[in-house]
């Protein structure tokens, strides 16, 4: 179904044009004076990409409720639909990571096909070790990899190992891994032995990696291990990475950091020791809140990005994170969140292209405070609509994703086609 014809969004693009290149103009004046040239950063606009989590186009719950929306996806066919609705309108989200088995098909071919007919592939496959599965031979309740029972731990292997073999199918070239082991009660877990267990694991995880693919590991400081995780933090997702092996690296979930923590800090350090593999976007304001990306901390989330951008000029060694957003869209029309989230995203890398680089550094060398502070500043103040709008406008995409959706009025017209499930229970996702 591709309801967002070009012809649609086209005429939808009209009213707002003329005002798009008027903003486009001054900025584009206003950026000449600070020797930046426009063109050059709509194109980088252009060519940024973050990928969608399937899981994120359906409503997310607490663990009080869930509250489902209208036409909510069933299967990862409706989820990719969703997904291409959301890439047509902001033209930077073609890829969708998917997660198993939530996204098990039968044929992966198929599911190949179809998501390449919607102009879409597929990114980074997550493997789901947290949930049992109905009819399966061992439980995760105590932990998956980490367990202390052989079986759970085989059991969370062959899932890891299936998730390649599927992933391959897709045409993925990388396993994201997160568990959900840890503890609730202190003296539970053994932290030695349950870490040299999880390593012993992901040890033959990595061991049937294909040659071009790369495994990402993501710390988190609890949930639902409420007293400790087995990889807490960046500190022990570092050092696994590096027992495991080049191919493996450290993945930043924005929320799953403790409140105040120096993200970009950290991204600054997996970047030196060649480790970032890449992020989780989303925003917090107490926990994994897993709120929409930029609607809290925005300031961070470009600071984070200052990093970023510090690295892709610097051609720093081994750099080359994956994008993917990954949020719990509560009380919204997660497509809507999804579309303002990578569009913010997308903000905050365009802001750290406009910082004055040399003229930052000079202020570092020189120690004046003040002024590097001020160049920050300088660059995140400065509003760069009119250039997320271009850059889609060029895209084929719309100026104004949410009132082109709204117009459309897309879930009212599959509502039908996507009879609820029921089920008004708690969930994750
Ligand atoms: C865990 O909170 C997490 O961030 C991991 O990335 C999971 O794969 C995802 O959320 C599942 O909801
Ligand atoms: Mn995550």
């Amino acid at each position: 179904m591709n309801i967002f014809n070009q012809n649609f969004i086209a005429e939808s693009n009209k009213t707002a044009l003329e005002a798009v290149n008027r903003d486009y103009d001054a900025l584009g004046a206003h950026l000449e004076r600070r020797n930046i040239d426009i063109e050059e950063i709509v194109a980088k606009a252009q060519g940024f990409s973050i990928a969608l989590p399937s899981w994120g186009v359906g409503t997310g719950g607490t663990r009080f409720a869930r509250f489902p929306g209208l036409a909510e996806p069933r299967n990862v066919f409706e989820k990719v639909e969703d997904c291409a609705v959301i890439n047509q309108l902001v033209q930077c989200t073609p890829a969708v990571s998917p997660h198993f088995p939530w996204d098990k098909v039968d044929d992966f071919s198929e599911l190949r096909e179809f998501t390449g007919s919607k102009g879409l592939y597929f990114d980074a496959v997550n493997s789901n070790t947290f949930q049992d599965q109905v009819g399966a031979y061992a439980s995760y309740k105590f932990g998956s990899l980490s367990n202390t029972s052989q079986e759970s731990r085989e059991l969370a292997i062959e899932h890891n190992l299936k998730c390649i073999e599927w992933g391959e199918l897709i045409g993925s070239k990388s396993l994201t891994v997160w568990v959900g082991d840890g503890s609730n009660h202190p003296g539970a877990a053994h932290f030695t032995r349950q870490l040299e267990r999880y390593l012993e694991s992901m040890k033959q995880i990595y061991a049937a990696l294909p040659d071009d693919w790369r495994m990402s590991i993501e710390h988190k400081m609890f949930e639902p291990g409420f007293y400790s995780t087995v990889i807490q933090d960046w500190g022990t997702n570092i050092l696994c990475a590096l027992e495991l092996g080049d191919k493996c690296m450290s993945l930043v979930d924005l929320g799953h950091h403790a409140p105040n923590t120096n993200i970009e800090m950290i991204v600054a350090r997996l970047i030196q020791f060649k480790k970032l593999a890449g992020f989780h976007f989303n925003d917090s304001k107490y926990g994994d809140d897993d709120l929409d990306s930029g609607s809290i901390n925005p300031y961070q989330q470009f600071l984070i990005f200052n990093e970023l951008v510090d690295a892709e000029y610097r051609k720093a060694d081994s750099f080359s994170p994956m994008y993917m957003l990954d949020q719990s869209h509560n009380v919204t029309d997660p497509i809507e969140s999804l579309m303002v989230s990578a569009a913010e995203v997308q903000r905050s890398y365009i802001l750290a292209l406009l910082v004055d680089r040399e003229a930052l550094s000079g202020y570092q060398e020189s120690n004046d405070a003040l002024m590097a502070s001020n160049t920050l500043k300088l660059a995140y103040n400065t509003d760069v609509s009119s250039i997320l709008s271009m850059a889609r406008i060029r895209s084929g995409g719309a100026v104004d994703p949410i009132s082109t959706y709204r117009s459309a009025n897309y879930k009212k017209q599959i509502a039908t086609k996507r009879p609820s499930l029921g089920g008004q229970s708690s969930g994750i996702v």
